[in-house]
C-alpha cells in the first residue's frame, strides 16, 4: 500500500487548489482547503474503488447491496484520512500550508441524514464491509436538508435547516450517465401481442429522474474500496416550455419541483412512523432506482437475471425499503418476461430484512389509496403476493382466522410492511438477544412457528476505530501499549488483554487520569460553545440520545428533581456530586418530548439559580446533539443513562460507544444492556428496574401508577413539584397528569413510577463506588476490555456468515 508523505499531499492539495479553485495557498480560505483536502482524498479512494470493482467483475464475486433511508455518517476528513493511513501526514501537510489542522476537521459540516441509532448503525456497517473487505454498497437518498439543526430558546427546541451538501459535496461523485428514471402514478393496462403474450402497459405516469452522487468508502488497512450511492431527485424537463409559453408560469415550475421535492429533506422522525404521500414516494425513487441499477449491471455482466440471487443480497434496513420487493418483481416480472414463480423464487432468495423496533407506533402501515395513486403497477403486484401468502397461512393455520388475519399484508384498506418483509425475506434478524426472542415469541409469533429458519440474531455494533481509537487518543494510546500495539484495531477482542491489568495501579491511575483530562477538554470545548462552565470534579452522568418517551429520558429528571429536593430538605445529605448532561432531538410533531426537552431546561435553571447547588449538583441541555459532539462527549463520560422500558429499546448502540469509552451503565436489562450485563457480570454494571417479562405481565395485570404516587411520598413531593414548576413560570402539570392518570392514553405507558425507587437505589450504588477511584477504574477498565463484542466488525461477520453468505478478510 503507497503510504502518502506530507510533502506529497501538500503537491497534491496545492494542485486542487490551482486546478479546482483557481487559487495558489495564499488566497485560498479555508472553505477551499477542506475541499482541496477532500478531493484528494477522493480520488485516492476512488482509484481504490474502481480497482475492488474490477476484481468484483473479474472474478464474479457475490456483492452485498444494504439499502437505508439513513446514513448517519457524521464527518469525514479525519475518518478517511484515518482509513487511509494518512491521518498524520495529512495534518502536517495542512500546517505545512499555513492552515490550522483542528480548526478544519472542525470546519466540516456533519453529514447528517439520519436521525439516530438506525442511521448511525448503517454508517458504522459501511465501514466494516469496507474494512472486512466485502464487496458492499450503501444505497439512500441525498437528501438536500439533513436533520435539522437544534436551537434551544427560551428552554425550548427550534428547528433550523441543516444544508450540508455546501461542503458537503466535495465528497460526492455525480454519475449522470448512471440515471434512472422512476414512474410515479399513471394507468396500468393488460396487453396480448400478437402471439398471445401478456404484457403490462403503463401509461400517463410522472417520471422522476434519479441521478446517483456517490461517495467513495475506505476500509481500514486495506486497499478495498466502497460506495454510497446517494440518489438526487430530478425533474426529466428543465421547465415545460409549452406550459411556460402557453402562459402557465406556476404550473410549468411546479413540476419540477414536485420531482425535486423528493430529494429535498430527511424526515426527521425516529421511531415513528408518518403516512405522508412524500415519504411514500421517497421510499418508492430510492428502491427503484436502486433496483434497476443493480438489475442493469448484473445483466451487463452476465446477460441474464437467473442467477440473480446468487450473486447479491439486498439487506434492508428496517422497513423503509420493503418496495425493494415488489419492484424486483416488477422488473423480472414485465421488464425480463419471467413468470412469477421463478421471479418469486428469485426475489425470495434475494431480499433479507433487519427489524429495528417493536414499538406499535413505528410499524409501517401504508394506506392502499396512496400506493394505488402513485404506484399502480406495484399496487397490483402486492395484492398477487398478498393473496398467495394469505392462501398458503390458510392452509397452513386450517383456516384460523385469528392467526391468517395478524400476518395478512393487505387487510382493513392498509399494507402493513413488515409482514410483506417476513413473508417475502430469506432472513429476517433483530439487533440484540432480548430484542431478536421478543420478535419470536410476540411480534411474529406465528411466522416463526410457520418458518423457524428465516428468524436469527445479529447484535449491533459500532465502529470501534471511530468511536474509540479516533475519538479518544490517549485511551488508544494505552490500549496499544497494554494489548499488542494497533492489533485490536482489525480484532476488538484484544481489547480483552486490558484485564490483566485490572489490579495495576499504574494502568487504573492513567486510566483515571484520561478521564479528567477529557472531562477538562470536553468543559473547555463547551464553554467555547456555549458559555458554560462544566464542574469537571463531579461524575459526569450522561444521557444523549433521541428524545422518546420509552427512553425515559423523564425518568432521570424525576431522578434529579428528587436530589434536588433532598439537597434542599437536608444541607447535609451526603450525595456524590454530579454533573448532569443530556443532549436529545426531539420530531418536530412530537408535542410530549419537547416539553421534556422545556422540563429538563427548566430544572437545570433552577439548580444552576440556587447557591446550595453550587459543586454538587449542575443540569446542562447540550444544544444540537450529533455524531461530532457524541465524538468529543464519549471520552468524557462516566455514568452512561441507559434506562429504557425493558422490552422496548431493540438494542441501543450509545450504550456501546460508552462502554468503550470506559463509562459505567446505569440501566435496564432491555436491548444489548443483556448482553453487556452478561459479559460484564452484577459488579460491572449498575442494574435497576422490572425485566421485559415483569412489565408485560404488570400490564397485563393493570397498572396503575397511581398507586406508587399514593405510597412514594418522595415521589410525591417530585411529581407535586412538575404541578406548581421551577421557578420560571413553567408549569409541568400536563406532564404530571400523563404519568399519573393518562392524557388520553395509559397513564405513565413506560412505567417510570414503578421503576423509580429502583433507579434511585442503582444511583446510590454508582455514586458509592464514583468516591472509591480505584473500584470506579476498576469498572471502567473491564467496560472497556470487554467491549470487542461490540464492534461493528463483529456484527458484519455475523451478518456475513448466517445472513449473505460471504466470504470476509481473514486476519493473521
Ligand atoms: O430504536 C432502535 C435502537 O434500539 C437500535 O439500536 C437502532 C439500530 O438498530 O434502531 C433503532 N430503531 C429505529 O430507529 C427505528 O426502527
Amino acid at each position: 500500500m503507497h503510504k502518502y508523505t506530507k510533502k506529497e499531499l501538500m503537491t497534491l492539495i496545492t494542485g486542487k487548489l490551482r486546478r479546482n479553485f483557481g487559487r495558489d495557498v495564499e488566497e485560498a480560505t479555508s472553505l477551499h482547503m477542506f475541499k482541496a483536502c477532500a478531493l484528494v482524498l477522493r480520488d485516492i479512494m476512488s482509484e481504490r474503488q474502481m480497482k475492488t470493482a474490477d476484481r468484483v467483475a473479474v472474478e464474479h464475486l457475490r456483492q452485498v447491496h444494504y439499502l437505508s433511508l439513513e446514513f448517519l455518517m457524521g464527518r469525514s476528513l479525519m475518518k478517511n484520512a484515518y482509513n487511509l493511513g494518512v491521518a498524520e501526514p495529512l495534518k502536517q501537510a495542512i500546517e505545512g500550508l499555513g492552515f490550522s489542522a483542528p480548526d478544519l476537521f472542525e470546519a466540516e459540516p456533519d453529514a447528517g441524514l439520519g436521525n439516530g441509532g438506525l442511521g448511525r448503525l448503517a454508517a458504522c456497517y459501511l465501514d466494516s464491509m469496507t474494512t472486512l473487505e466485502i464487496p458492499a454498497t450503501g444505497y439512500s437518498i441525498c437528501y438536500e436538508l439533513g436533520i435539522f439543526k437544534q436551537k434551544i430558546v427560551d428552554g425550548q427546541q427550534v428547528e433550523l435547516p441543516d444544508n450540508w451538501l455546501g461542503l458537503g459535496d466535495a465528497w460526492l461523485i455525480p454519475k449522470m450517465d448512471e440515471t434512472e428514471e422512476v414512474r410515479f402514478g399513471g394507468k396500468v393496462e393488460d396487453e396480448w401481442d400478437a402471439l398471445g403474450r401478456h404484457r403490462v402497459k403503463h401509461t400517463g405516469y410522472d417520471v422522476v429522474l434519479a441521478v446517483p452522487k456517490d461517495m467513495e468508502i475506505a476500509g481500514y488497512g486495506t486497499e478495498h474500496g466502497n460506495l454510497l450511492r446517494l440518489w438526487d431527485a430530478n425533474s426529466p424537463t428543465p421547465v415545460d416550455m409549452n406550459l411556460f409559453s402557453s402562459g402557465q408560469y406556476l404550473k410549468a415550475v411546479e413540476q419540477r419541483a414536485m420531482a425535486e421535492s423528493i430529494s429535498k429533506v430527511l424526515y426527521p422522525e425516529d421511531n415513528h412512523y408518518e403516512g405522508k404521500s412524500l415519504r411514500l414516494k421517497q421510499q418508492y425513487f430510492f428502491v427503484s432506482a436502486t433496483i434497476q441499477s443493480i438489475v442493469r449491471k448484473h445483466r451487463a455482466e452476465y446477460g441474464t437475471l437467473r442467477n440473480f440471487h446468487l450473486k447479491h443480497v439486498i439487506q434492508i434496513n428496517d422497513t423503509h425499503p420493503t418496495l425493494a420487493i415488489p419492484e424486483l418483481m416488477r422488473i423480472l416480472l414485465d421488464e425480463e418476461g419471467y413468470g412469477w414463480d421463478e421471479a418469486w423464487y428469485i426475489v425470495t432468495h434475494t431480499i433479507a430484512y433487519t427489524n429495528h423496533t417493536v414499538l406499535a407506533e413505528a410499524l409501517e402501515r401504508w394506506p392502499q389509496q396512496l400506493i394505488e395513486k402513485w404506484l399502480p403497477r406495484i399496487w397490483q403486484i402486492l395484492i398477487e403476493i398478498s393473496n398467495r401468502y394469505q392462501r398458503a397461512l390458510t392452509d397452513y393455520f386450517h383456516g384460523d382466522l385469528s392467526k391468517v388475519a395478524p400476518m395478512a399484508i393487505i387487510w382493513g384498506g392498509e399494507v402493513r410492511m413488515a409482514n410483506l418483509c417476513v413473508c417475502a425475506c430469506f432472513k429476517i434478524n433483530g439487533v440484540s438477544a432480548l430484542h431478536s426472542d421478543i420478535l419470536k415469541r410476540d411480534v411474529f409469533h406465528d411466522a416463526y412457528a410457520r418458518t423457524p429458519d428465516k428468524f436469527t440474531n445479529v447484535t449491533n455494533g459500532i465502529d470501534h476505530r471511530r468511536w474509540l481509537s479516533e475519538c479518544n487518543p490517549e485511551l488508544d494510546a494505552l490500549i496499544r501499549d497494554c494489548c499488542g500495539k494497533d492489533k485490536y484495531l482489525l480484532q476488538p477482542d484484544a481489547l480483552k488483554e486490558l484485564e490483566q491489568y485490572r489490579d495495576d495501579a499504574g494502568v487504573l491511575s492513567r486510566l483515571g487520569q484520561i478521564k479528567a483530562d477529557n472531562k477538562k477538554a470536553f468543559a473547555a470545548w463547551v464553554a467555547r460553545e456555549s458559555g458554560v462552565i462544566l464542574n469537571t470534579d463531579a461524575l459526569f452522568d450522561v444521557q444523549v440520545k433521541r428524545l422518546h418517551e420509552y427512553k425515559r429520558q423523564l425518568l432521570n429528571v424525576l431522578h434529579i428533581i428528587y436530589l434536588y429536593q433532598r439537597m434542599k430538605a437536608d444541607p447535609h445529605f451526603d450525595f456524590t456530586p454530579r454533573t448532569y448532561l443530556f443532549g436529545a432531538k426531539a420530531a418536530p410533531g412530537y408535542a410530549v418530548a419537547k416539553r421534556i426537552i422545556r422540563l429538563i431546561n427548566s430544572v437545570a435553571d433552577m439548580v444552576a439559580r440556587d447557591p446550595a447547588c453550587k459543586d454538587r449538583l449542575q443540569v446542562v441541555f447540550l444544544e444540537n446533539y450529533r455524531v461530532s459532539l457524541a465524538e468529543k462527549l464519549m471520552p468524557a463520560s462516566e455514568l452512561s443513562e441507559q434506562i429504557s422500558t425493558a422490552g422496548k429499546e431493540a438494542s441501543g448502540t450509545g450504550n456501546m460507544k460508552f462502554m468503550m469509552n470506559g463509562a459505567v451503565t446505569i440501566g435496564t436489562l432491555d436491548g444489548a444492556n443483556v448482553e453487556m450485563h452478561q459479559v460484564l457480570g452484577d459488579e460491572n454494571i449498575f442494574l435497576f428496574g422490572l425485566k421485559a417479562h415483569e412489565v408485560a405481565e404488570m400490564k397485563q395485570k393493570g397498572y396503575k401508577s397511581y398507586e406508587y404516587y399514593v405510597h412514594n411520598p418522595e415521589l410525591r413531593a417530585v411529581i407535586d413539584q412538575l404541578n406548581v414548576g421551577f421557578g420560571d413560570g413553567v408549569a409541568y402539570d400536563d406532564i404530571a397528569r400523563r404519568l399519573l392518570f393518562g392524557d388520553g392514553g395509559p397513564a405513565d405507558e413506560y412505567l417510570l413510577l414503578a421503576d423509580f425507587e429502583s433507579y434511585r437505589d442503582a444511583h446510590q450504588r454508582a455514586g458509592l463506588a464514583y468516591q472509591d477511584p480505584k473500584r470506579w477504574n476498576q469498572m471502567a477498565l473491564m467496560n472497556i476490555a470487554r467491549s470487542g463484542i461490540f464492534a461493528a466488525d463483529r456484527s458484519i461477520r455475523d451478518y456475513a456468515r448466517d445472513i449473505w453468505n460471504v466470504p470476509v478478510r481473514a486476519l493473521k
